[in-house]
Order: C-alpha cells, then sequence, then structure tokens
C-alpha cells in the first residue's frame, strides 16, 4: 500500500513545483521569525519575496551542529516555547546536546512521514509493533511510535535493552513487527537462539524497521535469515525530523526521501560545492514545512548519493543510498552518536588522569563495545587494587553520565599509550574488519 499516493506518486515536475512553493513559503516564514537566519538572508542579499527558484539556495550559507549548539538550547526555535508540545535531543560535539522542538503541527507531520515509511516497508493496521528503540531524548521511539499509532498498527513501546524480556513478551505478544536499530536487532536473535526460541514458529514476527545507524547488505541478509522476516533500512536524523527523512519499500534499491517536506543536496564535503545528481559527497538538508525549527542547508555530516530513476513500486521520489560514512568524527555506537570529544572532556575533567588515551571499539556477536584506556597520571594508583578500581568506576560513572552508554574503562601506566607527532588518532575502530 502506498500511504499518500498522490504526494509519493507525483510526477518529477509536480514535485519540482510543490518543493519550489514550499520552499518560498518556508523561507518567508524562516525570515520572519529565526534572527539567526534573517542575518544570513541579509548577508545573502537574499530577500524571501524574491526567490524564483530551488537554486536560490545555493546562496545561503549551511548550518551546521555548532550554530545549534551556539544557540543552545531554544536560540533557533522559531515559535515560542508555548507552541512547542516536544522536544528531543541529540549528541552535540561537546557536552551541549543539539536540542530540537516540534510543535503540534510538527508532531502531526513527523506522524505522516513515518506511516509512509512504515507503508513502504509493507506495515498494515494488522501488524503489532514492538518499538525497540530507547524511549527519551533519541528520536527514534517516539517517532516510530505515533506514525504507526498513526496508521493503525499496535505499538507496544518496549524500549530498547532486557533483551530475554524482550524475546518472551515478542512471543507473549504476538509481535509482528520488530523496530530497531539493526545491531541490537541481530544481537536479539543471538539470545532468542541461546533462549531456545524459534523464529517463525515461536515467534510471528514477519517484518523490520531498523536504522538510526548504519548496517551492510550482509548485516540485512543475517537480520532476514535470522529472524525469517524481511527487514528495511531507514535514515533520518533529529535536526530535520528524526527517523522519516527516508526509508526504503520493499523493492529495497534505495530510500525514498520524503522531498515534499525537504530538500536534498550533495555537496563536496571539503570546498562545500555542489555535486551533480548521482554523484557521492555529503547530505545537505533544507526543511521546508517545520514550524518549530527550520533549518535551511543543514550540513548533515553523512555521505551517500541520490538517484531519481524509477523505482519498481511506483513510488516517483529521489532515492537515497545506504550512508557511506560520514565526514566528521562522530561515532556511532549501538545506536548512540558519540562524538570523541565528549569522551576526551570526561576524561580531562578528572584529576587522576592524563591527557593520554585510546578509544576502541570492537564488535562482539553483533554488539559494539566501547573500551577507553587512559594513562593515570600517578602509577601508585595502580598498584592498589581498591584505588584502581574505585577510579574505574568513577570515570565509568562520568561516561555515561555524558554518552548514556556503557564503557569498559582500562586504566594504565603513564607512557604507555602510542604518542604522535602529527594529527592524533585516537580512535580505533575494528568493528568493521570484524564483521
Ligand atoms: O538516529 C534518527 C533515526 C532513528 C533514524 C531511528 C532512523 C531510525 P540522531 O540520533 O539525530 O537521529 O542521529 C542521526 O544517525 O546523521 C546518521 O549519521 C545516523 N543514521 C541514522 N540512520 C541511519 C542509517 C536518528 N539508516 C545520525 N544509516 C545521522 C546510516 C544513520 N546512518
Amino acid at each position: 500500500m502506498i500511504w499518500n499516493p498522490q504526494v509519493e506518486c507525483a510526477s518529477r515536475k509536480e514535485i519540482a513545483a510543490l518543493q519550489l512553493e514550499r520552499f518560498k513559503a518556508s523561507m518567508a516564514y524562516t525570515y520572519e521569525n529565526v534572527p539567526f537566519y534573517r542575518q544570513r538572508m541579509d548577508a545573502a542579499g537574499l530577500k524571501p519575496e524574491k526567490i524564483t527558484s530551488i537554486k536560490d539556495l545555493e546562496r545561503m550559507p549551511f548550518t551546521t551542529k555548532d550554530d545549534l549548539r551556539d544557540h543552545y538550547p531554544y536560540g533557533l526555535f522559531a515559535v515560542p516555547m508555548k507552541k512547542i508540545v516536544r522536544i528531543h535531543a541529540s549528541s552535540g560535539t561537546t557536552g551541549r546536546p543539539t536540542v530540537v522542538g516540534y510543535t503540534k503541527n510538527d508532531i502531526k507531520m513527523w506522524a505522516e512521514l513515518i506511516s509512509r515509511i512504515a507503508c513502504q516497508a509493507g506495515a498494515t493496521d494488522e501488524d503489532i509493533a514492538q518499538i525497540a528503540f530507547g524511549y527519551g531524548l533519541f528520536t527514534g521511539a517516539f517517532g516510530l511510535h505515533y506514525g504507526l499509532e498513526n496508521m493503525g498498527v499496535t505499538v507496544i513501546p518496549m524500549s530498547s535493552g532486557n533483551t530475554e524480556r524482550q524475546i518472551k513478551i515478542m512471543q507473549d505478544f504476538g509481535s509482528t513487527m520488530l523496530i530497531s536499530t539493526p545491531a541490537y536487532a541481530l544481537y536479539m536473535a543471538e539470545v532468542a537462539r541461546q533462549m531456545g526460541v524459534r523464529p517463525g514458529i515461536d515467534v510471528k514476527l514477519r517484518l523490520g524497521m531498523f536504522g538510526g545507524e548504519g548496517s551492510t547488505e550482509q548485516m540485512r541478509s543475517e537480520i532476514m535469515k535470522s529472524w525469517k522476516i524481511f527487514a528495511t533500512e531507514n535514515y533520518g536524523l533529529s535536526e530535520i525530523i528524526g527517523p522519516g527523512v527516508s526509508g526504503e519499500c520493499t523493492a529495497l534499491c534505495g530510500m525514498h526521501l520524503a522531498e515534499d517536506h525537504f530538500i536534498a543536496e550533495i555537496i563536496n564535503p571539503e570546498t562545500g560545492k555542489v555535486l551533480p545528481l548521482g554523484e557521492t559527497g555529503e547530505l545537505v538538508l533544507t526543511t521546508i514545512t517545520k514550524e518549530g525549527l527550520p533549518m535551511i542547508r543543514y550540513r548533515t555530516k553523512d555521505i551517500t548519493y541520490l538517484s531519481d530513476e524509477p523505482c519498481a513500486c511506483g513510488r516517483t521520489s529521489m532515492r537515497m543510498a545506504k550512508v557511506q560514512g560520514r565526514s566528521d568524527d562522530m561515532l556511532i555506537i549501538r545506536g548512540v552518536n558519540v562524538f570523541p570529544s565528549q569522551i576526551e572532556e570526561v576524561l580531562l575533567a578528572m584529576e587522576e588522569v592524563g591527557p593520554h588515551y585510546e578509544i576502541i571499539l570492537t564488535r562482539q556477536g553483533y554488539m559494539d563495545r566501547l573500551e577507553v584506556r587512559v594513562e593515570v597520571l600517578d602509577a601508585a594508583l595502580l598498584d592498589s587494587f581498591a584505588a584502581l578500581e574505585k577510579l574505574q568506576n568513577k570515570i565509568h560513572t562520568n561516561l555515561r553520565a555524558m554518552l548514556s552508554i556503557d564503557a569498559k574503562v582500562t586504566l594504565v601506566e603513564p607512557n604507555t599509550l602510542r604518542r604522535f607527532e602529527g594529527k592524533a588518532k585516537r580512535v580505533i575502530d575494528m568493528r568493521d574488519a570484524q564483521n
């Protein structure tokens, strides 16, 4: 089923016309309501009433995570707080998260976009969806929740973690859909196996919608095989809306972009130059219907390419290829965005450890593991097991408070970690090598 055929199957010409109309209105709205963008439009000599083409967008500078951080928490909102009905947040490059706000209309629009990607995946109102994304500031769980309800799916708001219980609930409640990060879906399959639960016999799962982090085709086929389900990949980011920006249909040939709400550009991440359709570069997104937090040319840092080739499903929107990586140093660990600078901030704030550390990422089974190795300043500390354990726990707690994930903390003697003459390479990511 196609959720909104009028829009999803519109001709490319109709899509372009709709985008231009909404782009003009959104630029005028943003000029009026966000001083930061008004200044930028004035500096670019771009008067909203003079906009005649989507190409005019290229006259605007990019918006980055830093801009959001500099206006923390609500400085880029376009409406007074009484109009904001929901707040979410994701990691920023330092301790400050990126805060996003939604009006009632934004929440409605978001739910519509999720209904769209759920239909694309093959969901129907007969489905029972187990949401195993973490409920909280992360946009994954609440985003999917409202959109699935919107189309009549029964939602089980499980949240993430507590894996054996997830599997028990899946059996008892007859879940037919699983919503999680791809890595968690694989981990759950492992636990199910250990519990002696037989997919296809003891559980009724038939469909999975995954996202929030990248996954390989190999991971997808492993998920499909181990759970005996069909699986789609879905993409999004909080700054733009959350999940719902794009998602695969059953043809599994790229993620359909919601072009009636977002304008996508691909740029060369080094020069900022816009690249022709089909070339690989960084995805830049502009919202054209958002009320709470409109974004103009937001640099996602995600590397991908776009295609407007017709799709077998009949939808006409541009499709986005799997994200190939990021143009910054953000790590995605078990679906959580982590900047190395956040880890550094925690370590530098502690007087017992020095500035030399390493971040090691591995994958055990399908679960990402984060280890932080750091040199203590005083080697004598390592002689006392009690003192060592106390410090390890303290660092673990502080990292957890900053990142919301658990890290293994290893304390090492002074002068034992690698030193660098050029750029420090503190992140050792062995996850892909282990796949
Ligand atoms: O991860 C939104 C989301 C939730 C999308 C659930 C899909 C499903 P943030 O926490 O703001 O939002 O993180 C956004 O995650 O810029 C990408 O780097 C990465 N990301 C999200 N989905 C994918 C994906 C949500 N399918 C950041 N493939 C983005 C690769 C992804 N990376």
